[in-house]
């Protein structure tokens, strides 16, 4: 099986090759065998996304915002037109099953993409009237962007950022993670397509270090990154240098809260979604499971009962509804971070074994305590934690106490108690009888170690654009010398 993309790097409207940089292989996660390979970004290959993103900067920004929109509609539309195709591709890079893929990852950036390519022509500024004299403002982009991504959703995060960046008037270079280098060159194959003039968006391939030098170079305005928290700060202060703008769009350890009048087979549902979907591998899940004492054990019994029909395999197989993990290291930390659990005493009520390759069965612990390093850290993988609670105030008080603040959920019938519990939960996002649905339409980001700036909706428009004023004198100019 080979999925060798034409070029490693797409730059000024085309694939672009160069082979002086370190080989990069893509492993199919499934297998653990290669499947692609591609060359890390050399510097004249920076030097050359860089200069074509600069270049065309300022005619891009001055297109109708309507063209532009229309160019990001196209594209969305290119997107559905390629679904099979698409999702394919990703289920390679990723190894997450071709059911996720087909309506989560692609559709989810076509989505985008067609969001803000409705709101392109929408971005307007205000009149400030002064008595005589009036200001007024402009949204105007920041300039040269560059787009960092992790591996767990290699073509979402790249439309999340590409389409919002470029729909104010960035020109963008992206920069995939090293682990999934394909999906965002096929993005820049699609917006080329539907007509993005050369330089508009342009992706370049490596690891930390090409990252840092897009960075750290003085054409850039703009940084948005999907990673971890380490990684994160490091980009924040990179960036600080240059006095750049940031996004940040980082780790979690969400609580999702059942209290016990809440419908208990929804409550399991939520969990199993916001802890095994994608292997478990999804910034914003919810691994820190809070019950209410007195349904714990009925919602364990619901809840290992479906963990069984969950069925592991070839993740291009229909059927298949977990896939492994994204490479030999994560499956090590997760089965690291499962044998910590069973050694500081939490309770195994499923899974807890490696499956061949990169697989790992979709894992519970019950009597997580909150001090217990699994209910503390980020594993990022299908291990869910189920702690037991006594009462509201002690469990929002718990929730919080962490240094995240990406997402929260919340299962209740009691409306008044729904909104008063979101309302005091640090998250950035909290759902209410439902969890892990990120819709383009709403804002998405983290409080806290979570991040900076928000994704999507009209928000996303405020971190990809800055205000310019203009006052403008009506009479003379009263100088008292
Ligand atoms: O992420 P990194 P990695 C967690 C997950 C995983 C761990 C490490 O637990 O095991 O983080 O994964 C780029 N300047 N999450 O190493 O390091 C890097 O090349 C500029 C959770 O893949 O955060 C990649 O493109 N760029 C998280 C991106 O940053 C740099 C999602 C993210 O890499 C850089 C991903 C630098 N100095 C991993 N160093 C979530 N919660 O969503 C790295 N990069």
């Amino acid at each position: 099986m080979q999925a060798d993309p034409t070029a490693s790097h797409f730059v000024d409207g085309s694939y672009h090759e160069d082979k002086d940089g370190a080989a990069i292989e893509v492993l199919y996660p499934a297998t653990g065998k290669p499947i692609a390979r591609v060359y890390e970004a050399t510097d004249a290959v920076i030097e050359a996304a860089l200069a074509a993103a600069a270049r065309a900067q300022s005619d891009w920004a001055a297109l109708r915002p309507v063209e532009r929109g229309r160019i990001l509609t196209r594209a969305a539309q290119i997107i559905r037109d390629r679904a099979e195709e698409l999702a394919r591709l990703e289920t390679l890079d990723t190894g997450k099953p071709i059911s996720e893929t087909r309506v989560a990852d692609w559709p989810s950036g076509a989505d985008a993409l067609e969001y803000f390519g409705g709101l392109a022509a929408t971005i307007t500024g205000e009149t400030i009237p002064l008595g005589g004299d009036w200001a007024y403002t402009m949204r105007v982009p920041h300039g040269v962007a560059i787009g960092i991504g992790a591996w767990n959703y290699p073509a979402q995060i790249a439309c999340w950022k590409a389409a919002p960046a470029l729909a104010c008037g960035n020109t963008m270079v992206f920069k995939p993670s090293e682990v999934t280098p394909l999906g965002a060159l096929k993005l820049a194959e699609i917006l080329t397509e539907a007509g993005a003039p050369p330089g508009v968006f342009n992706v370049v391939q490596g690891a930390g270090r090409v990252g840092a030098q897009l960075i750290g170079d003085g054409r850039v305005r703009k940084v948005s990154l999907t990673g971890s928290v380490p990684t994160g700060r490091r980009v924040y202060q990179a960036a600080a240098e240059g006095i750049r703008h940031v996004t940040m769009e980082l780790g979690g350890k969400s609580p999702l809260i059942v209290f016990a009048d809440a419908d208990l087979d929804a409550a399991v549902g939520a969990a199993m979604l916001g802890n095994f979907y994608s292997a478990g591998q999804v910034c914003s899940n919810g691994t820190r499971v809070f019950v209410e004492a007195s349904v714990k054990e009925d919602f364990l019994g619901r809840l290992a009962k479906r963990t069984a029909s969950i069925h592991l395999g070839d993740p291009l197989d229909e059927a298949t509804t977990m896939g492994p993990l994204i490479s030999a290291a994560q499956h090590d930390k997760v089965m690291g971070y499962i044998a910590k659990g069973q050694a500081e005493g939490a309770r195994l009520v499923a899974g807890g074994k490696a499956g061949t390759g990169w697989f790992v069965q979709p894992t519970i612990f019950a009597d997580v305590t909150d001090t217990m390093t699994v209910a503390q850290e980020e594993i990022f993988g299908p291990v869910m934690c189920v702690l037991d609670f006594d009462d509201e105030a002690e469990v929002i008080a718990r929730a919080n106490a962490t240094q995240f603040g990406l997402a929260a959920g919340v299962f209740t019938k009691d409306l008044a108690r729904a909104h008063r519990v979101a309302g005091l939960l640090q998250a950035g996002t909290t759902w209410i009888n439902t969890y892990n649905l990120t819709p383009v339409e709403m804002p998405f980001g983290g409080t806290k170690a979570s991040g900076v700036g928000r994704e999507n909706g009209r928000a996303a428009l405020e971190h990809w654009t800055e205000v310019k004023t203009v006052y403008v004198g009506q009479g003379g100019v009263d100088a008292p010398w």
